[in-house]
């Protein structure tokens, strides 16, 4: 569904808008479906949970584990496959068409996460890449849908990225945040872009892009769902027999 030049967009900038590919209903159900999973009246074991910090720095982020109490104050929140609203959403056919290019036919994830800056808060997230060794994965995953949730500006804490430094690579084996040194060599303002975005409005991210995120200054939250695709076969290098959720293909896993 996606033409030559947009992906000849997105290999060169890393980063492609994909417009809004839930139907209002749709995306207002996403919105009520995350808040009660926050405020518990969803009780959903075997979801990862992880609280703002109390500072906003990202060091201060606790380590995360079960739903911990009903508040709107959690940051990331992991496994919303098990979601049959989530799951329904990622399972989108403009998805199954981008996935089918970038990872084939068996397409699995290697998360399915909300990520929030609640009002009046959230916590810095620096500079990354997605994947490297810390993932533990025997190939990099290459691509994340990004969903706004709500809209996104640069008040509410929206995503900021460096068009085209995906094309460096990883800047470290082991992945994510890049030294101080790198960033004043490869993340300089002036060649950033802030991703600002409307309500339902999905952006395809190349993993290796650098990206990041400010703080909440804004008396609504600013909530996004970011789901990382990746070729089915992927497997952990600790534990070769673990198996992440299939979303597309043979063992896809199934809303009903
Ligand atoms: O939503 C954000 O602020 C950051 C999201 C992110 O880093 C990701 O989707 O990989």
């Amino acid at each position: 569904m996606l033409s030559d030049t947009d992906w000849s967009l997105f290999e060169d900038q890393g980063y492609l808008r994909l417009g809004q590919p839930s139907s209002a209903d749709e995306l207002s159900a996403l919105q009520i479906r995350i808040d009660d999973i926050m405020l518990g009246k969803m009780r959903c074991p075997g979801m990862y949970f992880q609280m703002d910090s109390e500072t906003g720095a990202y060091g201060d982020v606790g380590a995360g584990g079960e739903w911990a109490e009903a508040t709107l104050n959690y940051r990331k929140i992991e496994q919303l496959e098990m979601d049959p609203l989530y799951l329904k959403y990622m399972q989108n056919p403009l998805f199954r068409s981008i996935t089918r290019r970038v990872c084939g036919e068996d397409v699995s994830i290697y998360r399915a996460m909300f990520m929030n800056k609640p009002a009046n808060r959230g916590t810095v997230l620096p500079y990354h890449q997605d994947g490297g060794t810390q993932w533990g994965l025997d190939r990099n995953p290459l691509i994340t849908v990004w969903t706004a949730l709500d809209k996104a500006t640069i008040a509410n804490g929206c995503m900021q990225v460096i068009p085209g430094s995906h094309k460096h690579g990883l800047f470290s084996d082991r992945g994510h945040t890049i030294t101080k040194d790198q960033e004043a060599e490869f993340a300089n303002d002036e060649d950033s872009v802030y991703l600002e975005a409307e309500p339902g409005e999905a952006i395809l991210l190349h993993n290796w892009m650098l990206h990041r995120s400010g703080v909440n200054t804004i008396s609504s939250p600013r909530r996004a769902f970011t789901v990382c695709y990746m070729d089915g076969g992927t497997r952990s290098i600790q534990d070769p027999h673990r198996s992440f959720p299939h979303v597309f293909g043979k063992s896809a896993l199934s809303p009903d």
